[in-house]
């Protein structure tokens, strides 16, 4: 599995899956989540609607629609509280449950955003160090179709912190 960093906006890349960062109800929102709605068209949220919502730390598949990627893998990651209430279990579950289900549907190419690093307030060393930490791992414990996985930041801090951490 081969892992890279990019820095950019997600709803252009032309992966497998895009993941979003959403929330319980999946019903759209800010940040991530309102510019992948906004570029997916209507469609996108009239799909959500029938999923019943998704708790943290799990994640569930819809179509891309107007996006240039076929799926959109959804994900609702912790909201940071100070770290004691398993936030950082929580937040890998995210980037494993992702990989997970695009190994079900044999998707070869991911695209991750900073999952929790925005309105959730993880902070973003951590979230990076939990991020790559989960996927290198799960590349290396799971049969996977997933032959590599993007991780596209948005803001230059999160950029610096996983050039960092990947090198
Ligand atoms: N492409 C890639 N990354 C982006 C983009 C983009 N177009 N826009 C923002 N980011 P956030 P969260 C980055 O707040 O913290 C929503 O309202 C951003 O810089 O989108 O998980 C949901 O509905 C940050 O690093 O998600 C939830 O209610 C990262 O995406 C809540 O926000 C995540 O920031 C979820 O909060």
């Amino acid at each position: 599995m081969k892992l890279t960093v990019s820095q950019g906006d997600i709803t252009k890349c032309k992966v497998d899956a895009i993941v979003n960062a959403a929330n319980s109800s999946l019903l759209g929102g800010g940040g991530v989540d309102g510019a992948i709605h906004r570029a997916a068209g209507p469609e996108l949220v009239t799909e959500c609607r029938t999923l019943n919502g998704c708790q943290t730390g799990d994640a569930k598949l819809t179509g891309g629609y107007r996006l240039p990627a076929p799926y959109v893998i959804h994900t609702v990651g912790p909201v940071w509280n100070g770290g004691k209430n398993r936030e950082p279990e929580l937040l890998a579950s995210c980037y494993r449950r992702v990989l997970e289900i695009a190994s079900e549907r044999a998707l070869k190419s991911v695209a991750f955003p900073n999952i929790s690093t925005g309105i959730y307030g993880f902070p973003k060393e951590k979230a990076c160090t939990i991020a790559l930490e989960t996927v290198r791992n799960f590349g290396k414990q799971q049969q996977t179709s997933v032959e590599h996985v993007q991780f596209v930041c948005f803001d230059d801090e999160n950029y610096r912190l996983y050039q960092q951490q990947l090198a």
